[in-house]
């Protein structure tokens, strides 16, 4: 299985997350894309390519236009007030009553109406990742169109909690999302996405809610208790035509494998059901019992019986990285899936 990754991805570089009320450290960190890539190399697990360039069109298919223009102008704009902070937060924001329909003029305003949350800071290079983070995927997915049975998109920062004209929970460009309708657009007519990263994909699956040509499924954690809190119950299955076409697996905090696999092994059997051409993986290894932000128990070695299990579906995969957040065994976790994947 070949890899697609670009250094330009580990520009975007927050230094401070607001989580659990406070000012923290960032998670959602550069070291993280250099871990994942040390130990493809160590494990000599295949070759690691460039993106190929992209227009922005597909992106565009996905979010709105004046949302991304506000994301590749936002640093530029936030200069030009006279800003001198490293990166920007979002803290004001257009909640129920309040009018959502009006885009602000001044840079403080349009951050709140373009986000859902304080965690998801934009500094100086944020877009330059961004962007080359969803020609990754696109690569994945062109590769996936041409033939090739796998592929894995190394996709920093990650995508899944991004909506059509919000970004949020680290994520700004949802590179499944994008590779989704990419590959629904170069000839696979259904597509079902899997989210198995610890938190929902909130902007998957309000992307494809009332679609029937690609399927969403997530396990994670119940968002009765763990972000992004507003969504991801299980009584969310599509409108309209998407109706019946998505399925949440919310699961407690504490989770241990044999309870998660269950919910794996309930959704593969959904996809089979639905069959698709093609598989898009939103792979969080944010299940690690190690993990720093994260309650569910995920051993080491469980993360290649998720591989394992998903090669029995016997379809063309783009693995598409998403969390993950225990730095240090992050590598080795994710590198486990790929190799159950390719042995499976
Ligand atoms: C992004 B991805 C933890 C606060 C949550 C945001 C988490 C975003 C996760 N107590 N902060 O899904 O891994
Ligand atoms: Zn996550």
């Amino acid at each position: 299985m070949k890899t697609i990754f670009s250094p330009d991805q580990m520009l975007h570089a927050p230094r401070f997350e607001v989580s659990d009320g406070k000012l923290e450290p960032a998670k959602e960190i550069p070291s993280r894309a250099q871990m994942v890539v040390d130990r493809l190399k160590a494990v000599s697990f295949g070759e690691i390519r460039e993106p190929d360039a992209f227009s922005l069109d597909p992106i565009l298919k996905v979010h709105a236009a004046d949302y991304i223009e506000f994301l590749s102008d936002f640093w530029s704009m936030w200069q030009a007030e006279g800003r001198t902070e490293e990166e920007a937060f979002p803290f004001v924001w257009p909640v129920r009553q309040l009018r959502a329909d009006i885009v602000p003029d001044q840079i403080d305003g349009k951050l709140g109406f373009y986000s859902f949350d304080a965690g998801t800071p934009i500094g100086p290079y944020t877009w330059t990742s961004v962007r080359k983070s969803a020609e990754t995927a696109l690569t994945g997915a062109k590769m996936i169109s041409g033939g090739e049975k796998s592929a894995f998109a190394l996709c920093r920062p990650p995508g899944h909690h991004a909506h059509h004209r919000f970004f949020g929970g680290y994520c700004f460009v949802n590179n499944a999302a994008v590779a989704a309708q990419y590959l629904r657009d170069n000839g696979a007519q259904k597509v079902s996405v899997l989210d198995v990263d610890y938190h929902h994909g909130n902007g998957t699956q309000a992307l494809f809610y009332d679609r029937q040509d690609v399927q969403f499924l997530s396990i994670h954690a119940d968002p009765k208790v763990e972000f992004p809190y507003f969504l991801g119950y299980a009584d969310e299955i599509g409108v309209g035509r998407g109706e019946g076409f998505n399925h949440n697996y919310p699961l407690p905090h504490g989770t241990p494998w044999d309870a998660w696999s269950d919910a794996l092994n309930t959704a593969c059997s959904k996809i089979e059901a639905y069959g698709p051409d093609v598989l898009v993986v939103s792979l969080g290894m944010d299940t690690y019992e190690k993990d720093p932000i994260s309650q569910f128990k995920l051993k080491t070695d469980e993360f290649n019986r998720i591989g394992e299990r998903l090669a029995q579906l016997k379809l063309p995969c783009l693995f598409v990285m998403e969390g993950g957040y225990a730095v240090e065994d992050l590598g080795i976790n994710c590198v486990n899936v790929l190799t159950g994947f390719e042995q499976g």
